[in-house]
């Protein structure tokens, strides 16, 4: 096949389906009505032109219209919403102090929060949904018409991705305090889209972007966590549902106006979800913040723009190396993600520049939900994204 620059000037998603990040710009796009082409790294445009210019192995990548090329789920919708910026109704991002705060943690928790449970019921139950697995891995890879090379393509990268489970702390002694979790949220997730369709409330945001990412590829596509989600929460399947849908079929719900609640306000509904976010990733989080400060602590003098990792690798998921905490009354250890500690790190600082009246009420639904701990971790030096890469700001 010849490599070939797209004649019609949208934009392309360079991804899979099956692939986690990828899920959170493509709900973006679709939501936000866009036309878009999706590529698999399978087509010789990703080696010969994606590849060289984002300077990683990864998706999803979006290029744009202008021949632009943006990595990271984050910043592809960052951009998306800034082609918005004369129309807020279309934003992803909410603009009051406490919405923007709240759907920032959430989508934080989504994306990196729940990569363990993502990857636990994916490979955990590997034996159960194997030909699957095999299918969608090797769709990302094999763009022929023979299905055993297909196939064989799947197999030969799948078990690079197995072996990550240990390094996620997703072990037999962790397994359990994993499912519990999962289906605590579950729970919570399906009484608040009883009332609502999306995460904020009547209209989408980055909250059921961040979400979305788990929720879709891994949670609510593979065979094992799909019929698990159905069959406990079927009210969340309708929202994975929902968020592959260009136009909001909400007819299930009372009539409504299509925003964001009145006054900056959060749903009720979702207070138990913040709480199990709180309990679930604060553990993570605060160790993760130490691990980073005493990386800074042994490294003085770094400059802006020093990669922040381990050592001088441009990595996808930069880590300082393994960290060892309790969780559930389990002790975990795992590699520490320090894209994580950035995604925490954009809801903290909207929570730390809000005006006083929001403040209280941050105060007051933080007191409720048990996060009054985590929203008040000290984190040493701002982290940015450059050329693709976290680096220190
Ligand atoms: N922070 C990135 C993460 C991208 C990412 O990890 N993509 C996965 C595919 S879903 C990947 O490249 N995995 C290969 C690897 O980590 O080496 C984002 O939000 O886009």
């Amino acid at each position: 096949m010849a490599t070939t620059v797209d004649p019609i000037r949208q934009h392309i998603l360079w991804g899979t389906p099956h692939s986690l990040y990828t899920g959170k710009a493509r709900s973006c796009l679709i939501k936000k009505g866009l036309a878009f082409v999706e590529r698999c790294p399978s087509h010789p445009d990703y080696k010969a032109r994606v590849r060289p210019a984002v300077g990683l192995v990864t998706f999803p990548v979006l290029e744009t219209p202008d021949g632009e090329f943006i990595q990271d789920s984050t910043d592809i919708v960052t951009y998306l919403d800034g082609l918005d910026k004369g129309a807020p109704a279309k934003s992803m991002t909410p603009a009051t102090p406490v919405q923007l705060v709240v759907a920032r943690l959430i989508d934080g928790f989504g994306l990196e929060g729940m990569l363990q449970v993502a990857m636990h019921y994916r490979w955990s139950y590997r034996d159960e949904q194997e030909l699957f697995l095999q299918t969608e891995f090797g769709r990302g890879l094999y763009a022929g018409a023979d299905r055993e090379t297909r196939r064989g393509a799947g197999r030969r990268v799948m078990d690079f991705f197995s072996s990550s489970l240990p390094a996620l702390g997703i072990t037999p002694q962790t397994i359990p305090a994993i499912e519990a979790a999962y289906e605590e949220l579950l729970e919570a997730l399906d009484v608040h889209f009883q009332s609502y369709p999306y995460v904020m409330g009547w209209r989408v945001s980055i909250a059921d972007l961040g979400l979305i990412a788990p929720m879709y590829a891994h949670l609510g596509r593979d065979p094992y966590p799909t019929a698990l989600m159905k069959k406990r929460a079927p009210n969340v399947a309708r929202w994975v549902e929902r968020m592959q849908l260009p136009n909001t079929p909400d007819g299930e719900y009372a009539a409504h106006v299509a925003d964001w609640l009145p006054d900056d306000a959060i749903p009720a509904t979702l207070e138990p979800v913040l709480a199990l976010l709180f309990k679930d990733w604060g553990p993570q989080l605060a160790t993760d913040a130490a691990s980073y400060r005493q990386w800074l602590d042994a490294n003085p003098g770094m400059e802006a723009g020093h990669l922040v990792n381990m050592n001088d690798g441009r990595l996808v998921h930069p880590t300082l190396g393994m960290v060892s905490y309790t969780w559930r009354g389990v002790q975990v250890q795992r590699t520490s993600a320090m894209h994580g500690l950035w995604l925490f790190q954009m809801a903290q600082a909207a929570a730390q520049s809000m005006p006083s009246d929001a403040v209280r009420r941050l105060t007051s639904l933080l007191e409720s939900t048990a996060g009054q701990d985590l929203m008040a971790l000290p984190l040493p030096r701002p982290m940015e994204r450059r050329n693709n890469v976290l680096v220190l700001q």
